[in-house]
């Protein structure tokens, strides 16, 4: 899975975008990341005793250099996610089902009356950059409460309209997960605005997951459904994400 990232590293690709290497854990030969290899859980607990429950690091407008550099998918081609789109996603519903007692659907009205949070920060992919941008959405718990998590409930699972990955055993469509920790989170909202606008189809319109204490990966873009669980064995290969099971860790913690 690293090849994915040399690859981009020692190519054109970071120099068109614009946007700032950064140094941190997540580099390959990094010190820290190779003290947390082994059990990711460590990574987890490890982040968990340094971090507790503080904020990532927020910034200001004047440190929002550039666009939100698009990646990984930027252009879901369902026809179901084309047709909303084209009738400006009004009728988008975003179902949140699975170990709740009140489950909801809800359009992007309802989401945007409830109240939200903005925040400039910033944005590291694994695969070696970063952007800062402003982001404003609806805290995630706040829409959690309303579906009323049962008690087993550990998981917050996001199912996503684009297909990553198709072959001939058929389609792929992104999925991510995280614990209802990093879900109730103060940081942890369903975005709708970026930068001042409602959210570009490039960066996940109508709704993506911001989880500022964890990498790109995690954010997960194009969200239909929310599924509580108890576990992620059933998701996918039973990592919990799609690009922890193709070898990233499932908590990607910065
Ligand atoms: N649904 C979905 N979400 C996704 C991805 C994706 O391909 N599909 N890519 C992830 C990766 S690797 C990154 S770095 C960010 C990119 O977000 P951006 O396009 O707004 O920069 O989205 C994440 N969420
Ligand atoms: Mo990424």
């Amino acid at each position: 899975m690293l090849d994915r990232r040399r690859l981009l590293l020692g190519g054109a690709a970071l120099a068109l975008s614009g946007c700032k290497v950064f140094d941190s854990a997540t580099e390959p030969d990094s010190r820290l990341r190779a003290l947390f290899a082994g059990h990711e859980s460590l990574t987890r607990s490890a982040q968990r005793a340094v971090m507790g429950d503080r904020l990532a690091p927020e910034f200001s407008e004047a440190d929002i250099r550039q666009g939100q550099r698009p990646n990984g998918s930027t252009d879901p081609d369902s026809a179901d996610y084309r047709r909303m789109a084209g009738s400006g996603f009004q009728d988008y519903r975003l179902t949140v089902a699975g170990l709740v007692d009140h489950p909801q659907s809800l359009s992007l009205a309802d989401l945007t009356l409830l109240p939200s949070r903005t925040q400039i920060t910033r944005h590291d992919c694994v695969e070696g950059w970063s952007c800062i941008a402003k982001w404003q959405g609806v805290p995630l718990g706040t829409v959690l409460d309303q579906a009323r998590p049962k008690l087993m409930a550990r998981y917050a699972v996001f199912h996503c309209f684009d297909a990553i990955e198709r072959s001939l055993s058929g389609e792929v469509f992104y999925y991510e997960s995280i614990d209802l920790i990093d879900a109730y989170h103060p940081q942890t909202i369903l975005a709708y605005a970026m930068n001042g606008a409602a959210l570009p189809v490039a960066n996940g319109a109508p709704l993506r997951l911001r989880v500022e204490r964890q990498l790109g990966y995690k954010m997960a873009k194009y969200v239909h459904t929310i599924e509580l669980t108890d576990s992620l064995v059933d998701l996918g290969s039973g990592k919990g994400s799609y690009w922890a099971d193709r070898g990233y860790e499932w908590y990607a913690g910065i």
